[in-house]
């Protein structure tokens, strides 16, 4: 499957693109049922809300070994870390051979996933789970340059009760100063000149097996989730095969698998 240039071009001016129905429905239950038990046992290497709230920039910047520490045992989970490696069903959707030519146009170069970063199964738990604030995803990544994108998948409803994506089309180009972050490098929300960028976001509800692509420097935020049911979604890194991890950061700690050239 391959992107038409009108829906490259809405990927270029806004830096995201939605793809409808692109999994299918068996494969997000099957993915789901594994999550569900990877997030029942507790099964390492986690993320946790109290690590995702005190870990300074620095630590999630060169830390790789990333587990959760003695004092997260009884916090809820943010995210199963290195999926890739966990079940052959996570690795499956990582390598799904329908999206690569997608990936590789709209990366203009052949395809690597990372697996240093989202490489992940996203968890929002009813009411204890807190709101990501407005961030992008390149702020604790560290490469020669920002060819990255990461591949959402719905693994069941999402919408704002629950903590959808929301997106600022366009800020992926945008040039901003180092004032318009806090220290952790969210977007600040109590600037005047950010709210109205913010003014502008974009969300879209999404179903089972829907694909959002981001770009790193996409900023996106997400709710709460204020419904009964865990939200639980996929997420995973690719960048351009050019664009190199820098050594010493945690960007370089983790193998990448090269996806080769698909659309030739
Ligand atoms: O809270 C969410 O579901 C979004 C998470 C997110 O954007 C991130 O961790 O980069």
């Amino acid at each position: 499957m391959e992107l038409t240039q009108k829906q490259l071009d809405f990927f270029d001016k806004n830096g995201f693109i939605l793809l409808k129905d692109f999994a299918s429905k068996k494969e997000c239950k099957a993915i789901l049922e594994i999550a569900k038990v990877h997030l029942k046992y507790r099964i390492e290497p986690i993320e946790t809300e109290l690590g995702y709230d005190k870990k300074s920039k620095d630590f999630r910047t060169n830390e790789s070994d990333y587990k959760s520490l003695d004092f997260e045992q009884e916090a809820p989970i943010r995210r199963l870390r290195q999926v890739y490696s966990r079940d052959v069903i996570f690795k499956n959707w990582m390598e799904n051979k329908e999206i690569r030519p997608i990936l590789q146009q709209v990366l203009k170069d052949d395809v690597t996933i990372t697996l240093a970063h989202h490489n992940s199964i996203m968890t929002k738990l009813p009411k204890i789970s807190t709101q990501t604030r407005w961030h992008q995803d390149r702020r604790y990544w560290r490469y020669s340059d920002d060819n990255l994108v990461s591949i959402w998948l719905a693994l069941d409803k999402e919408y704002e009760n629950n903590g959808v994506l929301e997106f600022i089309p366009g800020s992926h180009k945008m040039h901003f100063s180092k004032e318009q972050f806090d220290e952790k490098e969210y977007f600040r929300e109590d600037l005047e000149k950010n709210s109205e960028i913010i003014a502008t976001k974009v969300s879209k509800k999404l179903k089972r097996g829907d694909v959002v692509i981001f770009h790193s420097l996409l900023l996106h935020r997400a709710n709460k989730n204020d419904t009964k049911k865990p939200k639980i979604s996929f997420v995973y890194t690719v960048k351009g095969s050019q664009t190199q991890a820098i050594g010493g950061t945690r960007s370089s700690a983790y193998d990448e698998i090269y996806l080769g050239d698909t659309l030739s």
